[in-house]
């Protein structure tokens, strides 16, 4: 581990330890799920350890002297590596991950009978399927201790992890950079791809290229009427020559995640109606990220975003209605179900405390957060004229808030209908 990060995690350790006071904090890492391919490790933990394997355990106890931290991991036996593979063990792990002490996990049941757990609080969230769960449930029912899975402390911890530091910055400009790439490889290849998984291979196969070796989440490649599905995951459909594919996806670098959406003509050039709603998708976007900036709420983007998007859509004659009153009786959500903004790091909707997404809780530097909203008609809605039914746009940047405003991460991957439609056109036609 590069002698900065060691450090960075080690004043992330003390600063919960100065949150804990008298309390405790147990963190299990990720298990493995049979459902996804790859570990993928409990963001919790590794932003608290930079620790990369499953079975382990991080104990955050102030009160003890000597060893405040401690983390536990799987020993790097023949075993293990006949059947589950290579681990660091306790001895590499020591050298690597700031710690105060590195045990083997076996120790972990004598480690907690000598802990005072008697009258303490323990901040715990269990991880299902951990191998140390049950002596843990275990431990803390025998030592009558309260646990906690939510308090000051995860409080303390969800809004270090909000606030990203340059270095944690940096990892996210790498994910998105590979990922801007990825969307630009798409768009070349638009006019050769007639199925939505080769648009999902070609994605994949320039991120891994890059040495992303994860995806943030399952891309989303969605053609035609397929794209006004907010949670499209199939990718198994036609490209017809006229369609939109509407492409999200991200890669992660060094656990970080990027998150960008961009919705293309795959013949290289935009219809009138499919360019003039894109236009005014875009408008929205950009009213959207115009107004990111340390004070103003997820909510007053969201409205400001919608506000355009609305007076843009009335002036083509795709919607009727007062804008004001199609925002307050939420009327709109027919058209635009999703919200305009999430929090983006370590998880693709990483933390945000309460307060932060529908409350009035302002956005503060440091923080990266998506902007997207889209258009979405789909064919059984009968407000919207037939001509712009089964068409579905959306388009994503990822914004990180500066001191005097904020910072389009994601500004290389082009949006502008030429850029887009000259991107699609620089690719080989078969
Ligand atoms: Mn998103």
């Amino acid at each position: 581990m590069p002698v900065s990060l060691f450090s960075e995690i080690q004043g992330r350790q003390q600063r919960l330890l100065s949150a804990l006071g008298d309390d405790l904090l147990i963190l299990p890492a990720g298990v493995p799920q049979q459902s996804i391919a790859r570990f993928l490790q409990d963001s919790n933990f590794f932003y608290l350890t930079g620790f990369p394997e499953h079975g382990a355990l991080l104990v955050i106890d102030p009160s003890n002297d000597k060893e405040q931290v401690t983390l536990f991991v799987r020993e790097n036996t023949q075993q293990e590596q006949v059947w589950d593979g290579f681990t660091m063990g306790v001895e590499k792990a020591s050298e690597q991950c700031p710690a105060d002490k590195v045990r083997k996990i076996e120790e972990l049941g004598d480690y907690l009978s000598s802990l005072q757990l008697k009258n303490r609080r323990v901040y715990y969230r269990p991880v299902h399927n951990h191998p140390s769960s049950e002596m843990l449930a275990k431990a803390m029912r025998e030592a009558g201790t309260e646990a906690i899975d939510q308090g000051p402390a995860f409080e303390q911890l969800g809004h270090m992890r909000m606030i990203k530091s340059p270095r944690e910055i940096a990892q996210m400009r790498e994910a998105i950079r590979i990922t801007g790439e990825a969307h630009h490889n798409c768009m070349r290849a638009a006019r050769r791809h007639r199925r939505e998984y080769q648009f999902e291979a070609e994605f994949e196969y320039t991120c891994k290229l890059q040495g992303s070796l994860h995806w943030a989440f399952g891309t989303i490649v969605a053609a035609g009427n397929h794209a006004t599905c907010q949670h499209y995951i199939e990718n198994a459909g036609a490209v017809q020559d006229d369609d939109l594919v509407l492409l999200d996806a991200g890669a992660v670098w060094n656990g970080y995640c990027a998150d960008l959406t961009r919705t293309f003509p795959v013949s290289g050039k935009f219809s009138s109606v499919q360019r003039d709603l894109y236009e005014v998708v875009l408008a929205s976007e950009k009213a959207g990220i115009a107004k990111v900036a340390p004070g103003v709420c997820m909510a007053e983007l969201q409205r400001h975003s919608a506000i355009i998007l609305l007076d843009g859509l009335k002036e083509l004659g795709v919607i009727k209605g007062d804008t004001e009153q199609l925002i307050e009786s939420a009327a709109y959500k027919a058209i635009w179900p999703g919200a305009l903004c999430h929090s983006l790091g370590l998880d693709v909707h990483d933390v945000l405390l309460p307060g932060y997404h529908k409350g009035d809780k302002p956005l503060e530097p440091g923080m990266v957060i998506t902007v997207e909203p889209g258009f979405y008609s789909q064919s059984f809605n009968p407000d919207i004229p037939e001509e712009f039914r089964e068409i579905g746009i959306r388009i994503e940047d990822d914004i990180l808030v500066t001191e005097d405003g904020h910072e389009n991460l994601s500004i290389d991957t082009v949006k502008e209908v030429a850029d887009v439609e000259a991107m699609i056109q620089s690719g080989a036609a078969d």
